[in-house]
């Protein structure tokens, strides 16, 4: 099975979940990205009626339109039933790092406001500790100074030998977030320990708008392994 056969499976299976009424939060990536199609398609079928989704961003908006997926906001529907959305690391404890897609700032807005979280991942993403892929630990900042920020996040965990980087788009230029935000990836060499004083830290620094460690907010894990199995951890 190939990694994105085991993104669908995950994603299929999440959509288990869904019942028609529910007011949905539409998750970013190649894994929600099934998800979304699959709720598309029992729509289409009849089988899903009355759905709302809330999109995690304008990608995620853009393929809800087309597959004519009702959509709404935050603003109409401050509580959501349930989202699905992916993840790029996945600890033991069920807190995650995403935003590697850029949508971290929309996607937690909407997964804080929904009564379940229904993360989808492929194995490749389980790690031991927060940041123990040694890929990115996105942290959403202002564009205004972002080098000056950048330093602060840098130094905060220098202990963990945190290098920030500045993250750019295909051209070279600074990614610009739906938000009009910029992106500083951390990429670290140990565990950060406390997560919770490590989000607090990170948070206090005036120039950050959101980080990409969503911590006990994944109320169930749907994991697809290699053999095609998934299993639950919640
Ligand atoms: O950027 C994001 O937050 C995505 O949801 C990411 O966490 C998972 O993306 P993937 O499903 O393409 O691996």
């Amino acid at each position: 099975l190939t990694q994105d056969e085991l993104k669908k499976i995950a994603a299929y299976k999440a959509v288990e979940f869904v019942e028609s009424g529910m007011v949905l939060g539409l998750g970013t990536g190649s894994t929600a990205k099934h998800a979304v199609d699959r709720i598309g398609e029992l729509l289409r079928q009849g089988k899903l009626t009355n759905i709302i989704g809330i999109p995690t961003s304008k990608k995620t908006q853009e393929q809800a339109i087309s597959l004519g997926i009702p959509l709404s906001d935050l603003d109409s529907h401050p509580t959501i039933d349930m989202a699905i959305d992916g993840a790029d690391e996945v600890d033991p404890h069920l807190n995650l790092v995403k935003g590697r897609g850029g949508s971290l700032l929309r996607e937690k807005m909407v997964e804080g406001a929904c009564k379940k979280f229904v993360c989808i991942v492929d194995e490749s993403k389980l790690v031991k500790y927060l940041g123990g892929s040694g890929l990115a630990m996105p942290v959403e900042v202002v564009p205004f100074c972002w080098k000056f920020t950048a330093k602060k996040l840098q130094n905060l965990f220098r202990d963990s030998g945190c290098v920030a980087k500045l993250r750019n788009d295909c051209k070279g230029e600074p990614f610009v977030t739906d938000n009009g935000n910029y992106i500083v990836d951390l990429y670290l060499k140990k565990d950060i320990g406390d997560l919770q004083v490590a989000s607090d830290a990170i948070l206090r620094i005036a120039g950050v708008v959101e980080h990409g460690m969503f911590l006990a907010m994944a109320t169930t894990v749907i994991v697809a392994a290699g053999n095609g199995f998934f299993f639950f951890w919640h």
